[in-house]
């Protein structure tokens, strides 16, 4: 039996290409995959390439939750652990600091948004570069993004590139409106924003779902459009480690 939807959620049967409407025109400006860079309040800020494609691979499957109210359930991502990530790479190559507490995502697309640490080594987040058994599309974040499940989508940033990890949150601006931006934005918990409270920003949000999702998919047929996109690269398996 399928669990219950969360909290004021309703089940989608597509999965749309989705997101603040200033993102709908933008793109990665690399698709293929491109190293993540980590910095902060790190010893060394360093570069994470081949080194991710030696962690260990997982598939899981899990549901997706806009904050606006649909829900993709059933999605199959493969990608790395964000945990085996943070053991395995941040700490030993970067030296994180043992206080660090507060983690900013950033997409190629300008796209930012942050999360407490202890959220995102939650077994079930990861860094997905596979989407339903093929590459990860342009649509859904290429070449690289966060799956966190457990919160709403918009922590779950597309086109990953940068992971900043600090002690403090002194310094981090959000993207958009303060009221929008939950610091944890549990799905569980309802915490869609701050301030307003989830049953009101149902409300508010569920108009907007069709006219995005129609913007979001304009912007992406244009671009197919323009450049013939997307062509993937054949030849190249995500993150390949290079040839020893
Ligand atoms: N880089 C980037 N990441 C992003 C967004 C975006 O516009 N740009 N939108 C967020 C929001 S609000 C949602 S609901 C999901 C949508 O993911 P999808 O386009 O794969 O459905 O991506 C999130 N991550
Ligand atoms: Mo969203």
């Amino acid at each position: 039996m399928t669990p219950p939807l969360p909290p004021g959620q309703h089940e989608s049967t597509s999965f749309p290409r989705f997101g603040l409407l200033p993102f709908a025109h933008r793109f990665p400006s690399v698709f293929h995959p491109v190293p993540l860079r980590i910095s902060g309040d790190v010893a060394t800020p360093v570069e994470a390439g081949p080194e991710l494609a030696r962690l260990a691979r997982v598939e899981q499957c899990s549901d997706f939750h806009c904050v606006t109210t649909w829900t993709r359930r059933g999605l199959r991502w493969s990608g790395f652990r964000f945990l085996d990530f943070y053991e395995q790479i941040v700490v030993p190559l970067a030296g994180a600091p043992p206080e660090a507490r507060f983690v900013v995502l950033r997409g190629q697309d300008g796209a930012r948004t942050s999360l407490p640490l202890d959220d995102l080594l939650a077994p079930d987040v990861l860094l997905a570069d596979r989407l339903d058994g093929e590459p990860l599309p342009i649509e859904h974040g290429a070449p690289l993004r966060l799956v966190a499940p457990a919160h709403y989508g918009y922590k779950s940033v597309k086109h990953l590139d940068r992971i900043e990890l600090w002690r403090s949150d002194a310094s981090y601006r959000p993207f958009g409106w303060r009221f929008m931006v939950h610091p944890r934005a549990r799905v569980a918990y309802e915490e869609r924003g701050r301030w307003v409270p989830g049953w009101l920003l149902r409300r508010l949000y569920r108009p907007l779902i069709r006219p995005t999702a129609a913007r979001f998919e304009r912007a992406m047929q244009q671009l197919r459009d323009a450049q013939g996109f997307p062509e993937r690269e054949p030849s190249r398996p995500p993150h390949a480690a290079p040839p020893a």
